[in-house]
């Protein structure tokens, strides 16, 4: 099977898209299977055949080209292993589709025509469910229930009309609890019919629309693949399987209507969170919510199996930071049974530790910030638990994180890393110099006692009582 590759930017994306040229005899056969290459945002060009839309841009992530088939848009994704590049150092095994987890967006028009050849290239056998869509039972993607599974090494095809626009979502109904760890999923956008004048009257057109997948996958320090099993006590939190500073930022030009797609495919809710703009929720994945319908926000929940399509109009310059309230969330690997050491005094527990071990490293007893600017010996392929760098020091992140980069007169389309921004003279909180009177006396120490005895069992001194998993 020929893989085409592609090449990261608007300007060189993806010429080669047209079908134009195919034969009816290649018709007959299956639609190529695309590939992406690397891990960078693809911008996806204006829609060389078919009907006209504006493009979703998946972050970190691409869109799958199609071929017209007497007229009806034809896709092909391969479900297969995959290693997906988390952030620089960090990679994992996943499973995916076309060379990719998650798999690449598939856009079409409201009233589309739309036929998806499923080749499986799993060791396991699969099947496909279109998350949200109205279609034939029997497309619905369940395995056993409304179709046979897709054997491993086979091709299905599934076949409807996408009748009515939205953000969906598609992902296996077969042994959905490895397949879903393992990172099988993917975006479906379906674009509104518009009017004469190119305007629908609910559906704003958005300047920049974006779109990604929230992911949580339970991945040991130095381990490469996910544990399956997992229930609850994920430690990887990803955008589209990548965790800051690893994720692309969301650039805007100021005044610019901005529209965040956001599905959750994971085990649990997110409280997806934008700094210095309020949002309204455009659409869930039962449809457009009515403008009479919205309200003001600045965090919206996302729930399993949810989808929300938020918008705001990006008009306040500078580096906004975009991320999951669930502070767990935005850090990378960390072990969630360490005891909690605010307050605690290591004071000459640790030189005598260091006779035992002699790498021993007190951590904690002033918070957890210290591990931001430490360079701590990690295990190979390793996230650490907090990374990142701003131009104010450690960011002191490492999961579900972006930063919304609004600024003046950005070309439209132009979706390059704009650099730190830069601050008017005097809006950069700053340090105190004025006299110190009025200031509070500094805090004493809560416990200046050392142990009470060499012999003591350190840990006595210092554990928490232990058992539960938060
Ligand atoms: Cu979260």
């Amino acid at each position: 099977m020929q893989r085409r590759h592609f090449f990261s930017g608007a300007a060189t994306a993806v010429a080669a898209l047209s079908t134009a040229s195919v034969g009816r005899a290649a018709l007959a056969g299956l639609p190529e299977a695309a590939a992406p290459a690397g891990t960078a945002t693809q911008v996806p060009p204006a829609p060389p055949t078919g009907r006209p839309f504006h493009p979703v841009v998946t972050l970190n992530g691409w869109s799958l080209p199609w071929r017209m088939n007497g007229g009806v848009k034809e896709f092909h994704l391969v479900a297969e292993p995959v290693v997906r590049e988390f952030a620089p150092g960090f990679s994992v095994n996943l499973w995916g589709y076309n060379g990719q987890s998650p798999g690449p967006t598939i856009e079409v028009v409201e009233g589309d025509r739309v036929r998806i050849f499923v080749t499986n290239r799993l060791p396991e056998h699969t099947s496909v469910h279109w998350h949200g869509q109205r279609l034939p039972n029997g497309m619905d993607g369940v395995s056993g229930l409304t179709q046979p599974a897709i054997p491993a090494g086979k091709t299905f095809v599934y076949e409807f009309t996408a009748r009515r626009p939205g953000t969906f979502m598609y992902h296996p109904h077969a042994d959905e609890m490895v397949q879903m760890a393992m990172g099988l999923m993917g975006l479906w956008i379906t674009h509104p019919r518009l009017d004469a004048r190119g305007r629908h009257p609910q559906i704003a057109t958005a300047d920049r629309d974006i779109a990604f997948l929230l992911g949580a996958f339970a991945v040991e320090p130095g381990s490469r693949t996910p544990r399956v099993n997992e229930m609850t006590d994920f430690n990887i939190w990803s955008w589209n399987s990548r965790v800051f500073p690893g994720i692309d930022p969301l650039v805007a030009r100021r005044g610019d209507r901005v529209r965040l797609r956001i599905g959750n495919l994971t085990m649990t809710n997110h409280p997806i969170h934008v700094h210095g703009h309020e949002f309204e929720v455009t659409g869930t994945d039962g449809g457009t919510v009515p403008p009479s319908a919205r309200w003001p926000e600045v965090t919206t929940d996302i729930a399993v199996g949810q989808m929300r399509q938020i918008e705001f109009i990006a008009d306040e310059p500078g580096d906004w930071a975009v991320h999951c309230h669930k502070s767990h969330h935005t850090m990378g690997a960390m072990g969630h049974d360490v005891p909690t050491m605010i307050g605690v005094d290591h004071r000459g527990l640790v030189g005598r530790i260091q006779k035992i071990v002699p790498d021993y490293m007190a951590m904690g007893e002033r918070g957890m910030a210290d591990m931001g600017a430490m360079e701590m010996p990690l295990p190979e392929n390793t996230h650490p638990m907090m990374s990142g760098t701003g131009p104010f020091g450690p960011l002191e992140m490492g999961g579900m994180f972006s930063v919304l980069k609004v600024r003046e007169g950005l070309a439209r389309g132009d979706w390059r890393d704009p650099g730190a921004y830069a601050h008017p003279p005097g809006t950069v909180a700053r340090e105190w110099q004025g006299p110190a009177e009025g200031l509070p006396p500094a805090a004493a120490p809560e416990s200046t006692a050392p142990p009470a005895t060499p012999a003591a069992p350190a840990r006595a001194t210092v554990r928490k009582p232990h058992g539960a998993h938060h």
